[in-house]
């Protein structure tokens, strides 16, 4: 017999504990876009312990709508065998372009980074970071509801030995690091570049090239690895911000190899 008030224990029980268990971590990402959730998936597939906050109810970030609404993406060659890695059917359009169907690609990617073992956790914002010995050791959380309305709710904290910022154009999580803690990031003027506008194969070319440590324990990833670093914008070609996600996961794997 169905009882209504088990249905809302086991809710509580089963979330409680996925959240507990997320207070001391190996690496926690910021923003499920692309480039995070295949960040997430290598690094989990791995056995490292990730979780991934997401402040919208679906993650997935700007992948879904394709370009202008039209729900296909392109993918260049080099980043196909991430697409084969989740699953994801692709097109060859010849001349090196690929195509995929932008809503098979996003579900595929958030189901395989689950999949893989990463804690997503959905309308979570993160609002601050911990700063200690002048590097990043944790992420400040808050429900996404509190801070839509401005609610003065104290976020709680939990820590993580390394951190990515993977928030898209806006690099958020980067912006208040250097706005509150006056620090200088791993850019050549130690400050947030800021992205420049649209050059497609300069744009795929830097997010791979600017994803990276920008400061101790902390890294960018995908557009918001060009914003911090001031690259230029690419449109609907998703190879960069697939490419960002396997670089960080390299980038993360190497060091925590070596503490
Ligand atoms: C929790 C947050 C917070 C926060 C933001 O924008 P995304 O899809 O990120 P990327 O870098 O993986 O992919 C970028 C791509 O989608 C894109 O925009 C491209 C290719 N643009 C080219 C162009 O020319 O325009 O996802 C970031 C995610 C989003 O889902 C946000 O909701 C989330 O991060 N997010 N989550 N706490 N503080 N800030």
């Amino acid at each position: 017999m169905i009882n209504d008030i088990k249905i809302s224990k086991h809710i509580i029980d089963r979330y409680f504990n996925k959240l507990s268990s997320t207070l001391d971590i190996d690496i926690a990402i910021v923003g499920a876009g692309p480039s995070g959730l295949v960040a997430g998936y290598y690094l989990a597939k791995d056995g490292y312990k990730v979780s991934l906050f997401e402040t919208k109810l679906a993650p997935g970030g700007g992948m879904w709508g394709g370009g202008m609404m039209f729900n296909e993406i392109v993918v260049q060659k080099k980043a196909i065998h991430i697409l084969e890695d989740f699953g994801i059917g692709s097109r060859d359009m010849k001349e090196g372009y690929f195509t995929a169907d932008s809503v098979e690609a996003t579900s595929a990617l958030i189901n395989g980074a689950v999949k893989a073992g990463v804690n997503i956790f959905n309308l979570i914002k993160v609002v601050d970071v911990v700063l200690k010995d002048n590097a990043v050791k944790g992420l400040v959380l808050n429900w996404t509801p509190v801070e839509y309305m401005g609610l003065h709710v104290d976020p709680l904290t939990i820590q993580a030995k390394k951190i990515i910022d993977a928030t898209g154009h806006p690099a958020e999580i980067t912006n208040t690091l250097v706005k509150k803690a006056g620090i200088n990031l791993n850019t050549p003027s130690g400050k947030f570049e800021g992205e420049k506008p649209m050059n497609a194969a300069k744009g795929e070319e830097e997010t791979v090239k600017n994803t990276s440590e920008v400061f101790t324990n902390f890294y960018v990833s995908g557009m918001a690895a060009n914003g911090v670093y001031g690259g230029f914008r690419m449109g609907p070609i998703f190879g960069g911000m697939l490419l960002s996600g396997y670089k960080v996961y390299t980038l993360i794997k190497e060091a925590l190899s070596k503490e």
